[in-house]
């Protein structure tokens, strides 16, 4: 059988359109947004499967997936083994820590004891690890802004691409811990057919990209 290769994508989200657009970009047809769980291109060897995006690092790793587009946020939280392969520009956005608009800020110092709500607690226990800082992280998975304001925690650490959600609750941001924007990864160790696949996906990639800029 000749071989194929596999590509996780979110299945409804962020990153979904954007994927989408530069797989159609590259000549690479598949059925989209029909609510389906897989799809096999009509006209590239790859199969495209949609999934919640932080599932995607787990099933690349496990090689379940061959590849996949996530935030590097979301890569680098799993802490699972794949290689990135590719930036790809878009999803741009910053990890940071925000605090209530009218408290006192003079560094990241102010933060010991404090309690953090995040749902990435493991890029921010590394922060501040490095920073000397030991805080509280809770681990919250959604709606973490409004944590201060319900008393839940002093403090945020979370998605900021406008600042408008940080600003719409009264938060001001402190300290941006990690940028982030989508990336292809790649399963550690591709066999031969898929790697060569991969390096011709790459190949179109880099001249969408080239065409773009
Ligand atoms: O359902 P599934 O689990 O697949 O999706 P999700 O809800 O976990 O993720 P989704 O679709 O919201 O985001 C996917 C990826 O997009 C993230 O992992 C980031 O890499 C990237 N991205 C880019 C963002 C944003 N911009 C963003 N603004 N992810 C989240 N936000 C949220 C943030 O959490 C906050 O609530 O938007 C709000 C802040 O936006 P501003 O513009 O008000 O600052
Ligand atoms: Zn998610």
């Amino acid at each position: 059988m000749a071989s194929s290769i596999r590509i996780a994508l979110q299945k409804s989200g962020r990153l979904s359109e954007d994927s989408y657009q530069l797989f159609k970009a590259c000549g690479i047809r598949f059925d989209y947004g029909t609510g389906k769980l897989k799809s096999v291109s009509s006209n590239f060897p790859a199969e495209f499967l949609f999934l919640r995006d932080d599932d995607i690092p787990g099933y690349v790793e496990d090689g379940v997936a061959d590849l996949g587009i996530v935030g590097e946020n979301v890569a680098v939280e799993t802490g699972r083994q794949v290689t990135t392969v590719h930036k790809l520009g878009f999803s741009k956005c910053r990890l940071s820590i925000a605090i209530p608009r009218g408290d006192a800020y003079n560094g990241i110092g102010d933060l010991q004891g404090k309690n953090i709500a995040t749902s990435y607690p493991n890029l921010l226990g590394n922060y501040l690890a490095g920073e000397g800082v030991q805080a509280h992280i809770h681990e919250i998975s959604g709606s973490v802004e409004i944590a201060p304001s319900i008393g839940l925690a002093e403090a945020v650490c979370d998605i900021v691409s406008s600042g408008s959600t940080l600003m719409s609750n009264g938060l001001k941001e402190v300290e941006t811990i990690f940028r982030s924007e989508a990336v292809m990864i790649a399963h550690a160790s591709l066999s031969a057919e898929k790697q060569a696949l991969l390096d011709q996906l790459l190949f179109r990639i880099n001249a969408v990209q080239a065409a773009k800029n």
